[in-house]
């Protein structure tokens, strides 16, 4: 999730004489002599750039604050903040979600009857007018980034509408869950015809009633997500029935133990791991202390971590996976510990 910049140099320089020094405070590499350097920026921020060119007249030098603003489309689960999308805007596929190409696809409407019985703006799909059947129609969020710690909960929650045609045309929906960007998707749920059905057969094209509608609520975490960053792809699937509609879809978290991420966290280094119950933390942050707990959330052990290197000896651990929480007053953040 890295965002890569080019770099022109436009100055006015007698090329034979000239030389280039550029500074990237933030990015990768964070100087470089090139006339037009490439740089990487691996976290979300704006930040300055300055280049000084020197040549057989002499040196000049311009800084530009926050010439860099590279915005992560990541959404943060914490305690207070949710990932909300009720596909009301002009704008689909919502800002950063994906709708690849297919035989059929999603789009939005406002149907006179949404979930709060009022008219409101959904996404749905035709399988009444389409006949595509056995075809997938995907539409694919943005990445979100759930809640850690052993106490968090997150849920998937969304609203849906489907009456169905009959027995003989079971359109389908599946959701599905990539911690990859994309790359794979496990499989989290699935429904067809007359067990996706909110309402009973309609054999003319349906909009839903104000009763219709559904909520479903999945627990992302008793399906072993936690802390990932995840993409849902909504998956559709056509047997020539009728309309299937869909709103409000949301994630949020539950007592999750820190609302901060990430920073610092590529500082600390566990080694082994796997290990046989001896390891050693390395770690430039000060002052952390941690616990380990089991699968069931239950603590371990704890203790402090004082120096920059420490070895930590578990007693009498079983083999299996624990999660160690590190925090310090500023930050926490967990870890995967295997013992083998
Ligand atoms: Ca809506």
């Amino acid at each position: 999730m890295n965002d890569t910049v080019f770099f022109v140099d436009h100055s006015a320089v007698r090329l034979a004489s000239a030389s280039w020094n550029w500074s990237f405070p933030g990015g990768n590499p964070s100087s470089s002599n090139l006339e037009n350097p490439v740089v990487v920026y691996n976290q979300a921020g704006n930040y300055d750039v300055t280049l000084t060119v020197t040549d057989a007249f002499g040196t000049s030098s311009q800084t530009i604050n926050n010439f860099i603003t590279y915005i992560d489309t990541t959404s943060i689960i914490t305690n207070s903040n949710n990932y909300q999308e009720g596909f009301d805007t002009n704008i689909f596929p919502p800002q950063a979600w994906q709708l690849p190409s297919s035989s059929f696809s999603w789009g939005t409407m406002i149907v006179d009857t949404g979930i709060n019985c009022y008219p409101n703006k959904v996404t749905y799909v035709d399988h009444y007018n389409i006949s595509q059947r056995g075809d997938e129609a995907y539409l694919i969020s943005n990445k979100v980034k759930l809640g850690s710690g052993s106490t968090a909960v997150n849920y998937l929650t969304y609203d849906y509408a489907y009456s169905g045609f009959s027995a003989a045309h079971n359109d389908g929906f599946r959701i599905d869950i990539s911690t990859d960007c994309g790359a794979s998707w496990d499989s989290i749920y699935g429904a067809f015809g007359a067990d996706l059905q909110t309402t009973g057969y309609v054999t003319s094209q349906w909009q839903p009633t104000c009763d219709s509608w559904k909520t479903d609520s999945i627990n992302l975490t008793n399906l072993g997500y936690n802390n990932d960053t995840i993409m849902v792809r909504f998956v559709s699937i056509n047997d020539y029935g009728n309309l299937f509609y869909m709103d409000n879809v949301n994630i949020k978290g539950e007592n999750i133990l820190s609302n901060i991420f990430l920073s610092g966290e590529e500082n600390l280094h566990i080694f082994p791991n796997p290990n046989n119950g001896k390891f050693s933390i390395q770690t430039k942050i000060n002052n952390l202390n941690y616990s380990i707990l089991n699968s069931l959330g239950k603590k371990i052990q704890s203790g402090k971590i004082p120096l920059e290197k420490s070895e930590i000896k578990t007693t009498d651990l079983e083999s299996g996976v624990y999660l160690i929480i590190f925090n310090n007053t500023k930050k926490t953040f967990t870890r995967k510990l295997v013992i083998n």
